[in-house]
């Protein structure tokens, strides 16, 4: 069956399952309402998603909730936070050394996914409490990587960057979502066109023309080591890495200043009620820390992470590292190589804007559109007035792109609610049955398959085993708060209570 409305994105072929989340204010109370009666429906031998209809099969797991956010594309809505953000970082990154990708589709073989990144088949990422399969072989992209082999196949520049929403199933938290949007970015360098064929020589001499800062940036490890972080020694000499590792953390740390001095910049220009919120690193009168960490992808050697200093705690907003030999060797252009990174556009976002809870990304409250304007004026003004370093740092060729700070609308109560079970005594899944006995993702995704965006915490408060019986109990806090409003002690009971009988039903769990 196809839907002809392709605004609704993706309909199931005979009828829908799980749940269907709500996201405006307006639509809570419908939701509120429905919540009995949309989990009793079976899995449809079918889904539609755009143009294309895919059989299911006993990999299926996508809820309605999940299916919901694929038309939603918020790096492409013109003032929304996450394609501000977008924006910013591209134009650092221009054409016509980096052609940028925006439209990917977000349905990719499991080929794309893993295999071509040279994932082990026993990758955890691989599982289904992990990953949202849309069947055995077709999965919706965990991250931008997934189209790295295609677009070094494609071979049409000697960069890229892709930014897409990517989805996972993971925790509950005001940092985790189980849809996000990456950016990819690469640079790759032809050993058979630069000059003698000196790759380290030309990637210095590219280094050059990146813009310098001086801004403080923690890397006690060296570039290569041994056993944590290996050259890929078949592939680039020890002086070509270096090379390479100091052109991809430069390029880096220049965008990360960028974004840093935009939001000190948005936080010199607002309103005290802004000011005071405490969730933006643009308050902060420290200069900017960052740091850069060892790290270990598949599909990179040596890799790193970058992590920020954010509200006393270090945050990691993106992994990167040396292209993996094989990747291009595959595609077919193995006379390449060169870096790749992957960062989180929302953790960015929240930085940049301050906006403290990633599910208002999602809000169709005018409240929270309203406040993000369009890019583009001159930052002479602002820096005169304001008399400003960046961030800590300086850095050449700054403009004003209007960031403004997120001025909280209001602070609703939160209403926590614990619920306590016993997990059922189970065998091994088998090649005929793919499910596990028993995942703490499939905890989560029941608590925000029902709760929606109501959910603002889940978090494991404690877990016993029983003497005796061997039975292990298990017990979640969930804290539910709407971002648009006042929940009513009822309609929390009546969403918690419905947790608990899912929880019963799909993971045959007993209630304490
Ligand atoms: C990756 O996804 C790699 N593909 C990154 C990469 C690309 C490495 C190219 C090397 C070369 P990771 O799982 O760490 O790595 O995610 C990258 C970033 O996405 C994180 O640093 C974080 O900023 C963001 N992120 C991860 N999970 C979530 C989540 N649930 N919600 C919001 N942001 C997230
Ligand atoms: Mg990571």
């Amino acid at each position: 069956m196809r839907l002809k409305s392709t605004a609704r994105f993706i309909r199931a072929a005979q009828c829908r399952w799980n749940s269907s989340i709500s996201r405006s204010a307006r639509q809570e109370n419908q939701f509120l309402k429905d919540i009995q009666c949309r989990h009793s429906s079976t899995k449809p031998s079918a889904l539609t998603i755009g143009n294309e209809t895919y059989p299911t099969d006993s990999w299926t797991n996508i809820p309605d909730s999940i299916l919901d956010a694929l038309p939603r594309r918020l790096h492409l809505q013109p003032s929304h936070p996450i394609s501000l953000t977008r924006r910013l970082i591209e134009s650092r990154f221009q054409s016509p050394t980096y052609i940028h990708h925006n439209t990917l589709s977000p349905i990719v073989s499991v080929a794309q996914n893993f295999d071509s990144l040279g994932f082990p088949l026993d990758h955890p990422g691989r599982s289904r409490t992990d990953t949202y399969y849309i069947n055995a072989a077709t999965v919706l992209r965990t991250h931008t990587s997934a189209h790295q082999a295609d677009t070094f196949a494609l071979n049409a520049s000697p960069g890229f960057l892709i930014s897409a929403d990517v989805y996972r199933r993971d925790a509950i938290d005001r940092s985790h979502y189980p849809v996000f949007h990456q950016m990819e970015g690469a640079r790759m360098w032809d050993r058979r066109k630069v000059l003698g064929g000196d790759i380290a020589k030309a990637v210095w001499a590219d280094l050059e023309t990146l813009p310098t800062h001086s801004m403080q940036v923690s890397d006690p490890n060296p570039t290569i080591h041994p056993d944590r972080n290996p050259l890929q020694a078949t592939h680039h000499t020890h002086e070509e890495a270096e090379a390479l590792a100091a052109h991809l953390k430069r390029s880096i740390e220049a965008v990360v200043l960028e974004i840093f001095t935009q939001a000190r910049l948005a936080s010199l220009s607002t309103t005290p009620s802004a000011k005071s919120s405490s969730s933006s690193i643009a308050t902060s009168e420290e200069p900017l820390q960052i740091r850069w960490i060892e790290a270990y992808f598949p599909f990179t050697s040596p890799s790193w992470e970058l992590e920020v200093l954010w509200q006393g705690t270090w945050l990691e907003v993106l992994g990167c590292g040396i292209v993996q030999q094989t990747l291009p060797i595959n595609a077919g252009v193995p006379d390449q190589v060169g870096w790749a990174f992957g960062l989180g556009l929302e953790r960015i976002a929240m930085l940049l804007f301050g906006i403290p809870d990633i599910r208002l990304f999602w809000s169709k409250d005018e409240r929270f559109l309203s406040q993000f304007g369009e890019p583009g004026r001159s930052l002479d003004h602002v820096e005169k007035r304001a008399g400003v370093s960046a961030a800590g740092g300086t850095i050449e060729g700054i403009r004003d792109w209007g960031i403004k700070r997120f001025v909280p609308f209001s602070k609703y109560p939160a209403s926590p609610r614990d619920v306590a079970f016993w997990l059922p005594l189970t065998s091994s899944p088998t090649s005929s049955n793919p499910n596990p006995p028993f995942h703490e993702n499939d905890v989560m995704e029941i608590i925000r398959d029902i709760g929606g965006d109501l959910v603002e915490d889940a978090q494991m408060l404690d877990d016993f085993v029983q003497k005796g019986t061997g039975r292990k109990s298990l017990c979640y806090r969930i804290v539910y708060r709407s971002l648009e409003r006042t929940l009513r002690g009822e309609d929390v009971s009546d969403l918690h209570t419905k947790v608990g009988e899912e929880l019963v039903r799909r993971l045959g769990v007993a209630l304490r």
